[in-house]
């Protein structure tokens, strides 16, 4: 079953088309069945030539939680195939129907796995950036229960990353917390959502260590290299062709990307 489901995913994307929830055939399926699904639809990406580049958290703020429904945090795969550079453009008709938030990613600099306090995690961050995520949901009108969008790698589509890497302790000497950064999603110039980091989790610190405990409970772990989305600070917005997109976060600078 947990195959047949991941290709049944995998499908939808490569042929950018929706597909009904799996909980409405598959009324049982558990959450760890959703993670297996997941880590299989992922390995589909990596049997094409992928590689896995890090972690997303999703549905870490309120705002997100209420936009879908879905009302605890989530974790996927980010690989090479979503990565997106600074500046770079996404054509719209490669995907259903993408939507942009704007988040703050970390840079890891060594091993990490377990549970630990957000200074230990904080301490194995290289530095931490402006980031934005393209989600994208395989399920009609974006509607899913909780398993439906573990399975689905937690709506990953594309993301981009702002060009340079904050250390934290650049961010503390201009007297500016993690915490607390002013985050703004730009679409053509125009300001669309505006929010705090404060939103993500309360920290994004917390998002780093909640993914850490969700990691080890499936024996998993971040890397040295890997990039971790820790989630938006906002709700995310539909995009159309011809959009230039930017996220700009307080003493981190911006990432920007155009739809074409
Ligand atoms: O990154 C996110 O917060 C997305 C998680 C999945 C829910 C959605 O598609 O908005
Ligand atoms: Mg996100």
């Amino acid at each position: 079953m947990i195959d047949r489901l991941a290709q049944h995913l995998d499908a939808a994307a490569m042929e950018i088309r929706t597909v009904p929830q799996l909980t409405i055939d598959q009324p049982d399926l558990s959450l760890d069945d959703a993670y297996a699904i997941q880590r299989a639809v992922v390995d589909c990406r990596i049997e094409r030539g992928a590689t896995r580049m890090g972690m997303k958290m999703g549905l870490t703020s309120l705002a997100k939680m209420a936009q879908v429904g879905v009302h605890e945090p989530i974790y996927g795969y980010l690989t090479s195939d979503m990565m997106l550079a600074d500046g770079g453009t996404m054509v719209r008709t490669s995907y259903g129907h993408p939507r942009a938030e704007p988040e703050i990613a970390f840079l890891i600099g060594r091993d990490l796995q377990g549970t630990m306090t957000e200074a230990e995690a904080l301490d194995a961050v290289i530095g931490v950036m402006p980031a934005i995520e393209v989600i994208d949901s395989r399920f009609s009108d974006f509607k899913f229960k909780l398993e439906d969008v573990v399975a689905d790698n937690a709506s990953s589509c594309r993301f981009v990353i702002g060009a340079s890497a904050t250390p934290l302790a650049e961010l503390e000497s201009r007297d500016l917390s993690l915490g607390n950064l002013g985050m703004i999603l730009e679409v053509d110039g125009e300001v669309v959502q505006t929010g705090s980091s404060a939103a993500i989790l309360e920290h994004p610190a917390r998002s780093l260590t909640t993914l850490l405990k969700m990691l080890a409970e499936r024996g998993e772990g971040l890397h040295p290299g890997d990039i971790v989305l820790a989630g938006a600070a906002t709700p995310a917005v539909h995009l159309q062709p011809g959009q230039h997109v930017r996220v700009r976060v307080d003493g981190l600078g911006s990432a920007e990307m155009f739809v074409d």
